[in-house]
């Protein structure tokens, strides 16, 4: 009967060890490993081919290079274990990192203050040395629009960009259904336009960029000063608190009608929506999808702001929020897993 499952007891005794054999290399799932290093954590995770996050391991990522290459060599070994166990068989290492990469040579060129020690630095070489297996390396944006057009809202857009919030805010570029990278590897950094001539600091080095004003540690930054003043307090509560400040305090507090709070997030939500009103009429896609953490706060005055204030023909670009819960991470993944089923 053709349409029983196959079945792995079920085969003639003299052939029984080859058959057993092919069966267990058929249902043995076709995977990744997939590494994503970003301004706050360090992710591993074994993706399987239809981009299901198989299981996921998270640290935070250590502020000095030689602890961050040992714990990232760690992760990925443990991961291979768990992978034997898990019947997932790896067929290479995607990492997404934050700073610009020359993905050709898997190495990372630069990068902010958000990840130190993080410069000219070779991650193909020991990672493959290590497992004996072929290593992508991309920018963190960057993976995440290779995730959208794989696996997201992305499938099948032929022009859109990614904008997605985490420590900093990274961005991915899809133009004629490919990447763009730029001539040296620093194109799509998009949280790095500028919307002001000041404003404030930015992790660059700059002033006035997107990431300056509404990053999580953007929001963290105004978090903490409200607190310092005695103006993140809520209803019923009369002194600072003495836990660790973050921008979930900040959201949490415009929930609860702080007025101060609320004014905050307006203008955060202006400057990412001015950014990308600047996406628009460069690129002009069809497609803008923001993820992480802060996306849906963010997805409604990004598109007032875009209602308002874009040129005609741009506004009617669409704007959604990503339904994938790791887009870094599984845009990785897709690095390996499109290799290795090409043909
Ligand atoms: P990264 O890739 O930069 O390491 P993540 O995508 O893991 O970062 O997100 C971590 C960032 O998101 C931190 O800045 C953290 O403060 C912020 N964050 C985490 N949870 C929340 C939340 N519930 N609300 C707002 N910000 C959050
Ligand atoms: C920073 C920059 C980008 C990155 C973005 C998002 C570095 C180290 N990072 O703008 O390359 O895409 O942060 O990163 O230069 P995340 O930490 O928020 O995930
Ligand atoms: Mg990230
Ligand atoms: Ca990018
Ligand atoms: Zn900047």
């Amino acid at each position: 009967d053709l349409n029983k499952p196959l079945q792995k007891t079920f085969c003639f005794p003299l052939v029984k060890d080859s058959i057993s054999q092919d069966i267990d290399h058929i249902l043995e799932k076709q995977s990744a490993l997939a590494v994503d290093l970003g301004g706050t954590n360090l992710r591993v995770a074994i993706v399987c081919s239809q981009g299901i996050v198989v299981k996921k391991y998270t640290q935070p990522n250590p502020k000095t290079f030689e602890p961050r290459m040992q714990l990232i060599l760690k992760m990925c070994e443990n991961a291979m274990q768990d992978a034997v166990s898990l019947n997932c068989r790896i067929l290479g290492v995607g990492v997404s990192t934050g700073g610009r990469v020359n993905p050709e040579e898997g190495v990372v060129l630069d990068s902010t203050k958000l990840i130190r020690e993080w410069t000219s630095v070779d991650l193909r070489t020991p990672i493959s040395d290590a497992f004996h297996l072929p290593v992508w390396v991309d920018n963190d944006g960057n993976c995440a629009a290779l995730a959208e057009r794989k696996f997201g809202h992305g499938k099948g857009v032929e022009n859109f960009v990614t904008v997605i919030t985490g420590t900093g805010i990274g961005g991915g570029i899809i133009q004629h259904n490919e990447l763009i990278h730029g001539s040296t590897f620093c194109g799509a950094e998009l949280g790095h336009i500028m919307v002001s001539l000041d404003g404030p600091e930015c992790s660059c080095g700059s002033q006035g960029c997107i990431e300056a004003y509404a990053s999580g540690l953007a929001l963290q930054r105004e978090a903490k000063k409200m607190n310092d003043d005695e103006l993140l307090k809520g209803e019923g509560l009369t002194t600072k608190l003495s836990e660790p400040i973050t921008a979930a305090h900040l959201i949490n507090a415009a929930r609860l009608g702080n007025a101060k709070a609320v004014a905050v997030l307006n203008k955060a939500s202006t400057a990412l929506g001015v950014g990308i009103i600047n996406i628009l009429h460069t690129l002009n896609p069809s497609l803008v999808i923001l993820s992480g953490v802060l996306a849906s706060i963010y997805e409604e005055p990004v598109k007032h702001l875009i209602a308002s204030r874009a040129l005609l023909p741009a506004q009617s670009t669409k704007v959604v929020t990503s339904d994938l819960e790791e887009p870094a991470l599984l845009g990785a993944a897709s690095m390996v897993l499109d290799y290795a089923t090409r043909r």
